[in-house]
C-alpha cells in the first residue's frame, strides 16, 4: 500500500499513527508530498489533491482520514483501534477530534491566504468559538483515569488535534486552561507511535 502524506498535516499524522498502532508499517510505503503542489501521483490517488490518500494493495484509492483509518483498522492483525465493544465512545471522541482539527486547520489555512485579520471575520470568530467549546467539552470528558493501554481512534484523533493546536496556534495555549485534558494528552502522546510522528 502507499500512503500520501506530509509532516505537518494532522489528518495524515492521524492515519500514520493508526498504521503504527495496527502493526502495518511494513505494508505501507510512505509517499511524502506537497499537497499544494498538485503533483500528478497525488491527484491520481485523490483528485481532490488532499492528503492523506491511500492506495490499497488492490489499487483502490481511498481518501478522507477517518475512512482510511476505518479501512486500516479492518486490515490489521493486532488489537483494533476501533474496538466494536466501545464503538459509541470511540466514534464520539473521533468526531470531536476531527472537528477540532477542522476548525484549527481552516484557521491556519485562512490566515495563510487572507492574513491574520481573517480571525475577526464572521467565520473566523465562529471557528474560534467552536474550538473553545470543543476544548471545554474534552476537559469535562477526559482525564488520566480514562487512558487504557490500547489506544483508540478517538484518542488518536483528539491527541493529534491538540498537538496541532500547540504546533500552529500556540497563542491559544489550550494546555494551561485545560489541566485535566493536558494530563490525559501527556499520557496518550507518550506512546511510541506519537513519538515517531511528531510534527516538523
Ligand atoms: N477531511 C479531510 C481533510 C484533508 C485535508 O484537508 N488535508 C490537507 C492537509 S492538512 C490538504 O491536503 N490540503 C490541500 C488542499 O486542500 O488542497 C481528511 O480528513 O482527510
Amino acid at each position: 500500500m502507499e500512503l500520501f502524506l506530509n509532516a505537518t498535516s494532522p489528518y495524515a499524522r492521524m492515519v500514520r499513527i493508526v498504521v503504527l498502532e495496527m502493526d502495518l508499517a511494513e505494508a505501507v510505503t510512505l509517499r511524502w508530498c506537497d499537497p499544494w503542489g498538485d503533483e500528478s501521483a497525488l491527484l491520481e490517488a485523490n483528485p481532490a489533491g488532499r492528503i492523506p490518500a491511500l492506495v490499497t494493495e488492490e489499487g483502490t484509492t481511498l481518501s478522507e482520514s477517518l475512512l482510511i483509518a476505518t479501512y486500516l483498522n479492518a486490515l490489521g492483525q493486532s488489537e483494533t483501534v476501533i474496538p466494536s465493544g466501545r464503538l459509541n465512545e470511540v466514534l464520539h471522541l473521533a468526531g470531536l477530534g476531527q472537528s477540532l482539527m477542522d476548525a484549527a486547520f481552516t484557521t491556519v489555512i485562512s490566515r495563510k491566504h487572507h492574513g491574520k485579520g481573517v480571525d475577526d471575520s464572521v467565520l473566523g470568530r465562529r471557528r474560534w468559538r467552536a474550538m473553545q467549546r470543543i476544548l471545554e467539552r474534552l476537559e469535562s470528558e477526559l482525564n488520566e483515569s480514562q487512558v487504557s493501554p490500547a489506544v483508540t481512534l478517538g484518542d488518536i484523533s483528539i491527541a493529534v488535534a491538540l498537538d496541532y493546536l500547540a504546533f500552529r496556534l500556540p497563542e491559544l495555549d489550550w494546555a494551561s486552561s485545560h489541566p485535566q485534558l493536558q494530563a490525559w494528552h501527556r499520557l496518550i502522546t507518550g506512546e511510541e507511535s506519537f513519538q515517531q510522528t511528531v510534527f516538523e
